[in-house]
């Protein structure tokens, strides 16, 4: 006797609660595998977990096409610069990244993505241009779109109105909705249909009005820049070598808060257990010094000591 249809609900929601990406992925294979019956409401269920699981591979695909080296996926945001046909993006990108997309000034519609790298205040970005959106475009054709849902944020492009109101209200038609700040901890980005967003205009045009979004003028390369880094919200890191030398790369996180066990999990999980404790300077090295716990929160730009029992 199958279950009745409430009680599947239920477990089902049970088993997919929290669980994004890759793991619900799993989880809802396992289900599909589970549920035996494909007839009435449980042929619904099913097509409903069948539906998800292809969005999720399809972002999962994204995620791999997008992101140009595994190394490179957890520790370098991505932003996708979005816009219509000649809004600007590829001049940008070329702006930002010192690199040479081909710019045209006439029609001209890249199927492909093109990619651009910069370093802000320590942290690398990556910059991928998407093909340009038009109207109804991801109606017809949804193949641009996983790389929308999978990436981390959106740069909008436009240098009308009109281009903003074809772009916002392609990304509405799809559900996804543009936010002001990343959602919780971590890039990359875990919710699809929520994306961190900045509007980049062309000099001289009015304010968009959107969601609180931030706008920004597409010639002032430093705003931009700036913006993006304060999107993103990292704490930055600074460890000291065995030779009570500050090393020169932050390890960066993604988070809202960051413990000293944090940092002692990311540089040596191995020796958790053997931690002493750690010699904090506050905000760099010319910072105040404190001694503190492995519970201890640190802020940005904190010099970090650990030391181990021997
Ligand atoms: N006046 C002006 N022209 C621009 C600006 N950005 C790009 N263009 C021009 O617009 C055309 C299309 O630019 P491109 O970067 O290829 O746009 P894309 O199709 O969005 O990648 C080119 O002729 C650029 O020189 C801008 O900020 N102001
Ligand atoms: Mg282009």
């Amino acid at each position: 006797m199958p279950k009745p249809y409430s009680v599947i609900n239920e477990e089902i929601k049970d088993a997919l609660k929290g669980k994004v990406g890759e793991e619900r992925a799993k989880e809802i294979r396992k289900l599909l595998k589970e549920i035996q019956w494909d007839v009435g409401d449980y042929r619904k269920i099913k097509d409903k977990l069948r539906r998800e699981l292809n969005e999720i591979e399809m972002v999962e695909q994204a995620r791999k096409t997008s992101r140009r080296s595994s190394k490179t996926k957890k520790e370098t945001p991505q932003f996708l610069v979005v816009g219509t046909t000649n809004s600007g993006k590829s001049t940008l990108i070329n702006s930002l990244c010192g690199t040479q997309i081909p710019v045209e000034d006439y029609e001209y519609t890249t199927t492909e993505l093109q990619y651009g790298a910069l370093e802000y205040e320590g942290i690398k970005f990556q910059l991928v241009e998407l093909p340009a959106i038009s109207e109804g475009g991801w109606d017809y054709d949804k193949s641009t779109l996983a790389h929308v849902y999978s990436t981390d944020c959106l740069l909008v492009l436009g240098r009308s109105f009109e281009d903003f109101a074809i772009v916002l209200n392609e990304l509405e038609q799809q559900n996804i909705e543009l936010i002001e700040k990343r959602l919780g901890d971590g890039f990359t980005q875990t919710s699809p249909r929520s994306i961190p967003a900045i509007l980049v205009k062309k000099e001289n045009l009015g304010l968009i009005s959107h969601n609180n979004l931030r706008n920004i003028y597409s010639n002032d390369l430093e705003s931009i820049k700036k913006n993006m880094f304060g999107i993103i919200k990292s704490i930055r890191i600074f460890t000291m070598n065995s030779f009570n030398e500050i090393e020169d790369q932050p390890v960066v996180f993604f988070k809202d808060t960051v413990s000293v066990e944090d940092v002692v999990n990311k540089i040596s999980k191995s020796k958790r257990d053997i931690f002493k404790d750690a010699v904090v300077l506050e905000g760099g090295p010319n910072g105040r010094r404190k001694r503190v716990g492995i519970t201890y929160e640190l802020k940005d730009k904190d010099v970090v000591h650990l030391t181990f029992q021997k």
